[in-house]
């Protein structure tokens, strides 16, 4: 959904891959204005679901109700899309699907850090060795340039940044009239 204000960039992986690390390093860097949306955190303030799942930890989102907050703000355009899972969206919103990839032994790390239960480690461990994300994007938006990033330390963290902003920047010369 290509916009005058500025490109709707899709940032998805497992969680704990570093979604939410590049979305607020992307938006502070960006040589226009983008506005960082945590879908999962809005899902939770907003009270976008219709249960929490005790076993999982995790809430049963509301699409219909997330979709219909998300549509006007994503129609203004520059828009960072910071979630798990992508397939949710409208094939027309994003301009740019970005898949973040880490080790899974590395992920297993950062989700034991967080606190994550066993169990909701073992199912985001087994997903990002699966591709889950990655395919799941893939098929969701055949027509877009869908990449895949390695999340692994802060050098890839700072060049997979610049790789987004040369990619604005190309949008925005594209957009210029
Ligand atoms: P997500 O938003 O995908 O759940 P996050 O951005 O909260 O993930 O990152 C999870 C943790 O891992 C956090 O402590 C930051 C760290 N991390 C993620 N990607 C990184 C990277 N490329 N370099 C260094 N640390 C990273």
């Amino acid at each position: 959904m290509s916009t005058q204000k500025g490109p709707v960039i899709v940032i998805t992986g497992t969680p704990g891959t570093g979604k939410s690390t590049h979305a607020q390093l992307l938006a502070n860097e960006s040589p226009i204005p983008l506005k960082h949306v945590n879908v999962g955190d809005w899902v939770k303030e907003k009270g976008l679901y219709e249960n929490f799942d005790d076993k999982w930890q995790s809430y049963t989102v509301d699409e219909d109700k997330l979709l219909d907050e998300l549509e006007p703000i994503v129609a203004e355009g520059g828009i960072i899309l910071d979630w798990h899972t992508c397939d949710a969206y409208p094939e027309r919103w994003p301009d740019l699907v970005v898949v973040l990839r880490c080790d899974h032994t590395l992920l297993w790390e950062r989700l034991e850090k967080r606190g994550y239960p066993l169990e909701k480690i073992q199912e985001n461990n087994e997903a990002e060795i699966m591709q889950v994300v990655l395919d799941e994007a893939r098929s969701s938006y055949p027509d877009l340039p869908v990449v895949e990033l390695q999340s692994e330390g802060p050098e890839q963290l700072e060049s997979n940044v610049t790789r987004i902003i040369e990619w604005i920047q190309a949008w925005i010369k594209d957009h210029a009239d």
